[in-house]
């Protein structure tokens, strides 16, 4: 097994210490503190279940101890994909304590995706629950015990069937454990992918605890926030900034929503007096829309955060309007950096801008293709390092390449104007990656599964600008003599084991690619002048 490792140059480390971003703390010793200081203070609502902090910890050091009874070895890997519920957050505890990683699957992710982070972390187990939306998540993680000769445990949430219940591993009694070392990796988060599957981030404690504090005093978060999760609860934006790990830093409360839609989320708020949340664009536009034709009382929500892709101005005055001046912005990614509009920025900003930096100590740079820093006011693209920001993916040499400096600056893809005043404004991406309201893909992972299909020839999958989305996928395909139709390619789609999200919205057949594309050798070339062809159609 290939350990997990995130390796800051000594002199970084020595200097993140020093000034205090790194403390020395683990995500075990964090609830600890906290269920001593304030045990019966409420920490996590999901469903029936309402959980005190003493719960929580009590509920981790269960699932710690039920884990390595599994026989699983600190450093080894596990795989969740949970739905939005009170048990995603005693997992992640009770893993963290025990030494294993959590490898952060969404509940779209198929088989395609599954089985590659399951064999890109060499997971030792994966833990999910039975079915999330009428899909059958034990089936799938069934036929991966197959398919991936290292998965040695699945454990269900739920009906377990053959497999291990999760009640079993929370019955077992605590043990003691070592403390872990702040400096070893916490778990694996996803990149947002921009070529192929998603890649593997090592986050340490140190480093992840100093954005989740970051964040949380950026967010004016205390023992009285209430902060709702209402994206996907594995999803970087909603854990870490501030979302529910960051919530349980300041002590307050994280509510679960299972699901996001404005009459279900609505209720929630009114109910548990939420403070906070986090959406992307799509569901900030959805919320607004029906926030005018809906009973709640919505008073308590104070902050309003959206993030995950890029909000135009005119979409930010559309949520203003609906919900007042509690909006934020936040611009982040699960590789570190995060930047937020502050809470008592001028609108100017908050309409007009994705934020700055959590950090005094996050280096930014905007550069040219030749990475010469460009004018100021100038786009380019945006390097970045610092304490929080990784310096590698996990076991992926060709990615660390491309996607680091040799003197350790993340290239984000992202391209950005710094304004004066050390604001970022996003003005797009370097590479072809598409951002469907959050959820990030790469065309070529999907123009792979239509070449796949015995009936085309060839296909180039580009993002095309959509008022809600942002972006969505448009599919050209070049068919063989007998051309299927879109909904059979769809269906295609869907068998090879892929994440509805990536599935493209339209598909259009072409008798040739065009003229301007041709000879050129460059997907990329290839997909620019088939985007062109769609906008003067
Ligand atoms: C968040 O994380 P990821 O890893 O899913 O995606 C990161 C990418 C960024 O590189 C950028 O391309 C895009 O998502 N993005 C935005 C954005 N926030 C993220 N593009 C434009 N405007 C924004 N506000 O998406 C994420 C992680 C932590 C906090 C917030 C978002």
């Amino acid at each position: 097994m290939i350990p997990a490792r995130q390796i800051w140059p000594e002199d970084f480390a020595e200097r993140y210490r020093r000034l205090g971003y790194w403390r020395g703390e683990t995500f075990g010793a964090l609830l600890r503190a906290r269920a001593a200081a304030d045990p019966a203070h409420l920490a996590v609502v999901g469903g029936c279940d309402r959980w005190s902090y003493a719960d929580l910890d009590a509920r981790a050091d269960a699932l710690a101890a039920g884990f390595l009874r599994l026989g699983l070895v600190p450093g080894e890997r596990v795989l969740l994909q949970l739905g939005n519920e009170a048990r995603f957050l005693s997992l992640v505890f009770g893993l963290f304590r025990a030494g294993l990683l959590p490898v952060f699957a969404l509940p779209a992710h198929r088989r395609t995706e599954i089985r590659h982070l399951i064999t890109r972390a060499e997971a030792a187990a994966c833990v999910v629950r039975d079915t999330i939306d009428g899909f059958d998540h034990r089936g799938l993680a069934r036929e991966m015990r197959t398919l991936c000769p290292g998965l040695r445990h699945v454990v269900v949430a739920g009906d377990a069937a053959d497999c291990v219940p999760l009640d079993q591993l929370e019955a077992e009694a605590p043990r003691d454990l070592p403390e872990r070392s702040p400096s070893e990796v916490a778990f694996l988060q996803l990149s947002g992918g921009s070529t192929g599957l998603p890649k593997l981030i090592p986050r340490t404690h140190d480093d992840y605890i100093y954005s989740l504090r970051g964040s949380a005093a950026i967010c004016g978060l205390g023992r009285d926030s209430v902060y709702l999760t209402a994206l996907p609860a594995a999803h970087n934006f909603p854990m870490s900034s501030p979302g529910s790990l960051g919530t349980l830093h300041a002590g307050g409360t994280v509510v679960m929503a299972p699901s996001a839609s404005p009459e279900e989320a609505f209720a929630l708020i009114a109910r548990e007096r939420v403070t906070i949340t986090g959406l992307v664009p799509p569901l900030a536009l959805l919320w607004a829309e029906a926030a005018p034709g809906l009973p709640h009382d919505l008073s308590s929500l104070k902050v309003l955060q959206v993030g995950g892709a890029k909000l135009t101005p005119a979409m930010a005055r559309r949520i203003v309007a609906a919900f007042g001046p509690r909006l934020q912005q936040v611009f982040g990614m699960a590789e570190g950096l995060v930047a937020y509009t502050r809470l008592d920025d001028d609108p100017d900003r908050v309409l007009e801008t994705q934020g700055r930096p959590i950090s005094p100590d996050d280096e930014l740079l905007v550069v040219d293709p030749d990475d010469r820093p460009v004018p100021p006011g100038t786009p380019g693209a945006l390097l970045t390092r610092g304490p929080y920001t990784i310096r590698a993916y996990h076991d992926d040499d060709a990615a660390n390449a491309a996607a680091f400096t040799p003197d350790g600056f993340y290239r984000t893809g992202d391209v950005v104007i710094m304004r004066p005043d050390g604001y970022l404004s996003v003005q797009g991406r370097l590479t072809d990656r598409i951002n469907r309201g959050g959820e990030k893909f790469s065309p070529e992972e999907v123009e792979d599964h239509l070449l796949a299909h015995p009936q085309v020839r060839d296909a180039a999958v580009v993002s095309v600008p959509d008022p809600v989305w942002g972006e969505r996928a448009c599919a050209f395909v070049l068919p063989r003599d007998d051309a299927p139709t879109a909904r059979a390619l769809k269906a295609w789609l869907t068998e090879r084991g892929i994440a509805a999200f990536k599935i493209p919205d339209r598909i259009v057949f072409v008798a040739a690619f065009p003229e301007t594309a041709v000879g050129k050798t460059s997907r990329r070339d290839l997909r620019e002048a088939l985007r062109k062809s769609l906008a003067t159609t």
